[in-house]
């Protein structure tokens, strides 16, 4: 068999399987093409996808002008390292910070590793300028977070499955119920030597978790009273996902540290970063952090494509404006319909709640059906599915997929 043979799904199910860690468990679609809101599989089915990578294809699959931009910069310079300057990175830093109100862009390419990233510049600042003795700074976190995959994230993590046997785990963290404005300020009291607040500004893995209006706007106030650091990890939330640009906008919050991954880059090149102002910044010097990749030229080209095309097509407006619909429309199905309990989300990051536990296979199973009839979602715990399509999807694309939902949905409660 050549290398790159043309594949039945099946064929290429089993190649994972056998050759690939068992990492995953994905639904049984083998993709191999996608465009705007919409991916085919290996047998030329087309779906609208619900999913979206994790919300990191925001622009849409392929779009044109990040595929150009990153194609025209992989022909001329792809990698240079941070050992010398390159032509790309300095105009896409200055784009970066005006786009979201910065001083300083510290350019990584995952989203772990922007937030490790976040967590050393907080604790050196916490050392060098709020005077916290030598490795004693706290960080507060939240339960039930989702941060990324490192040994020090799934530290502070208590999803057991991504935990267990990865001992021994970083020090250094407080764990505080999410959306408890008294559990933070208990946390901030009785802790002296707190540097930081790390928080998604909506729960991804949670289950699309939105907190009380309010909440981090007054989060942000505890912060500056106690002089710590508040951290947005915007990784999932941010480039418009919510319908503003960034989630913390929808309570005109500024975080001191802001974690950006996944759609910076419109999903076609790994591409995250970490913002902040001079005063937090300049706490990393030549040596203290880096990453052969980060920063590179495709990646500068790639993401100021991407950033631009969020802005022209206005697409946190479309996702604020589809997001309402998307709710609206299901809010008027869910009364008949006893398998689904509620639909939450804000703009185009949406779940519902299935009416079973956990631990059954009804989530699953109902994205098995949606794949059937056209439509790619999948399941976060047992009986949550997130809905997150791309944010360039219009009106009457919507409402198909809302049709295919309903209908599904109705098939299965028979
Ligand atoms: C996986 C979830 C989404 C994130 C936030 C950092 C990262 C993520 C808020 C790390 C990553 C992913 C990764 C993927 C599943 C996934 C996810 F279901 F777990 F919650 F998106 F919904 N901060 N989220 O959501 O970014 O290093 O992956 O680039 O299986 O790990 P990364």
């Amino acid at each position: 068999m050549a290398v790159l043979e043309h594949l039945t799904s099946q064929q290429a199910i089993d190649l994972e399987n056998k050759y690939g860690a068992h990492n995953y468990h994905p639904l049984p679609v083998v993709l191999s093409k996608g465009e705007g809101v919409y991916v085919w599989d290996v047998e030329g089915k087309k779906y609208y996808d619900f999913l979206s990578a994790y919300s990191a294809v925001n622009q849409g699959h392929c779009h044109p002008k990040i595929v150009g931009a990153m194609v025209e910069q992989a022909k001329t310079l792809t990698l240079t390292s941070r050992a010398f300057y390159n032509d790309m990175l300095g105009k896409y830093e200055k784009y970066a910070t005006e786009t979201f109100g910065f001083d300083k862009l510290l350019p990584m390419n995952t989203g772990a590793e922007a937030v490790e990233t976040a967590l050393k510049v907080c604790r050196r600042w916490a050392y060098q300028k709020k005077g916290i003795p030598e490795n004693q700074a706290k960080v507060i976190v939240c339960e039930n977070n989702f941060h990324g995959r490192t040994t020090t994230i799934i530290s502070f993590s208590n999803d057991e499955v991504a935990r267990e046997n990865y001992g021994p785990y970083t020090e250094g963290f407080v764990k505080i119920e999410y959306d408890n404005l008294t559990a933070l300020e208990n946390a901030l009291k009785s802790n002296p030597y707190v540097a930081g607040f790390l928080v998604e500004p909506i729960q991804g893995e949670a289950g699309v978790y939105v907190p009380s209006e309010g909440y981090l706007k007054e989060a942000k106030a505890l912060c500056e009273k106690y002089n710590v650091l508040f951290i947005a990890d915007e990784v999932q939330t941010g480039i418009a996902r919510t319908g503003k640009m960034l989630a913390v906008d929808h309570e005109n919050v500024k975080p001191d540290i802001l974690i950006l991954g996944k759609a910076l880059s419109g999903g076609v090149y790994p591409v995250s970063g970490v913002l902040a102002n001079d005063d937090v910044m300049e706490v990393i010097t030549p040596g203290s952090h880096g990453s052969t990749f980060g920063g590179n030229p495709v990646a500068a080209a790639v993401s100021t494509a991407a950033l631009e095309v969020i802005k022209e097509e206005n697409l946190a407006q479309n996702a604020e404006e589809l997001g309402e619909l998307f709710r609206e429309e299901l809010n008027k199905f869910i009364p008949s319909c006893d398998l689904v309990v509620k639909v939450r989300g804000k703009g185009l990051l949406n779940a519902i709640v299935i009416n079973d536990t956990e631990e059954s296979s009804t989530a699953w199973d109902i994205c098995i059906a949606l794949k059937e009839n056209g439509l790619l979602a999948k399941p976060t715990h047992g009986n949550i599915i997130r809905f997150a399509p791309p944010l360039v999807m219009d009106r009457e694309q919507l409402m198909d997929c809302v049709s295919i939902i309903i209908k599904t949905l109705n098939e299965f409660t028979k």
